[in-house]
């Protein structure tokens, strides 16, 4: 199964900013891949199976940023 998803994030300025967000959600167990596109606000991951958006959102906010929509 594969599922692919996109995470709006509010707060991203810069590269440091949006390779934190990469790392925090490549770090959640079952996200196969994270793109982060810094000018749309927005991290596109590729996951094996369905994880919950609070996972993605309490991922997203420890490490300083918000979610805010994901689609
Ligand atoms: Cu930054």
């Amino acid at each position: 199964m594969k599922i692919t998803k996109k995470l709006y994030v509010e707060g991203m300025s810069c590269s440091h900013c949006a390779k934190s967000v990469a790392d925090a959600v490549g770090a959640i167990p079952g996200v196969k891949k994270v793109d982060v596109n810094l000018n749309k606000g927005l991290a596109t991951v590729k996951l094996e199976s369905e994880i919950a958006d609070t996972v993605f959102g309490a991922a997203i906010t420890d490490a300083g940023f918000t979610l805010k929509q994901v689609a």
